[in-house]
């Protein structure tokens, strides 16, 4: 039988060295992790939540985040990943503004033993062991919801169902695969018909543009449902209907994916019909991410982050406020 307080001394030693692994001691407190993130712009209400959630996350955390804002640009995150490399940080985390171009210094990361976690957006690599993990929402699945609606929406309906479609940034996860899912599941379907596709960025300025070019080359009675990749392509595409005396709504019904709290509220009046909800506040499960890989304790793949879908068949009054 061990005695009681042999354990505790062990367990106070085993408690002592774990915290020492990690880092030489200063005044008793283990050094903070030191995270390197970049983030891919603030092109959108998603992502501005998205930056409060990871960098609060950080703070509460403990973790010391070295954040950096690459603008939509390719070349300004990759520059932010080799500076994180330079300082020789703990563990690098990362939402790629698109899928591909990102072997050579994931590379780079992966020689300096800095390990690399992506966050709600993939990488296309045949090197899976360029990224240690990865937390994002199941894009595919969102796109077929979408389309499970319509579905829903128009199952007595002969059609056609003509559709158009603001994609998010070309070659980015989520564009492809809110496109991908919408169409697997339509194309058992011929009612319905994408007659016009375009990549509006996620931004509001480019989902008013491209409405402006639809309505100049389809009449508005021709148009039955815009299926749009994120809320603030559709703000934007829902003020260029209002000025043509287009009913968002109801003459065109509308799909939009993200649910922040104004595409919520538009929801509850039936200007927009049905939210796919993309999580924003993947924060603390990026933290506890980084917590893991740099203590080397055994971490998924691949993580998903629950959602779900708001519609007007739904309990609409019962969805709770969003906060962003
Ligand atoms: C999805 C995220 C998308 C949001 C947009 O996880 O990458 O980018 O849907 C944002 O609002 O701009």
């Amino acid at each position: 039988m061990v005695c009681p307080i042999r354990a505790v001394l062990i367990a106070l030693c085993i408690l002592t060295i774990s915290s020492c692994d990690r880092a030489q001691r200063t005044g008793g407190e283990a050094k903070p992790i030191v995270l390197g993130y970049s983030q891919l712009g603030d092109e959108s209400t998603w992502r501005t939540r998205n930056s409060f959630s990871i960098t609060t996350a950080a703070k509460k955390a403990g973790i010391k985040i070295m954040f950096e804002d690459a603008m939509q640009d390719q070349a300004n995150q990759i520059k932010a990943l080799r500076s994180f490399i330079a300082y020789k940080v703990d563990v690098i985390a990362f939402s790629p503004l698109v899928e591909t171009g990102w072997d050579t210094v994931l590379g780079e990361a992966k020689a300096a033993g800095i390990p690399v976690i992506l966050v709600d957006r993939m990488i296309d690599t045949k090197d899976e062991s360029l990224y240690t993990c990865a937390l994002s929402s199941d894009f595919t699945l969102e796109g077929r919801r979408a389309a499970e609606y319509l579905l829903k929406k128009y199952k007595n309906e002969a059609g056609p169902i003509n559709i158009v479609e603001l994609a998010g940034t070309a070659e980015s996860t989520p564009a492809i695969g809110r496109s991908k899912g919408f169409r697997d599941v339509l194309a058992a379907y011929p009612k319905f018909r994408v007659i016009f596709s375009e990549d509006g960025d996620f931004m509001a300025s480019k989902g008013r543009e491209i409405m402006h070019k639809v309505l100049t080359r389809y009449a508005a009675k021709d148009i039955d449902v815009l299926y749009s990749h994120n809320d603030d392509m559709t703000f934007g595409a829902i003020e260029v209907m209002k000025e043509a005396g287009i009913k968002p709504g109801k003459d065109i019904a509308i799909i939009s994916v993200d649910a922040t709290q104004r595409s919520v509220d538009y929801l509850k009046v039936g200007v927009i019909n049905c939210i796919i909800e993309c999580n924003p506040n993947s924060g603390p499960q990026v933290m506890e991410l980084a917590r893991k890989v740099v203590a080397k304790e055994p971490v998924p793949k691949r993580t998903y982050i629950d959602e779900t879908r708001f519609d007007e068949f739904g309990a609409v009054g019962s969805i709770l406020n969003r906060g962003y």
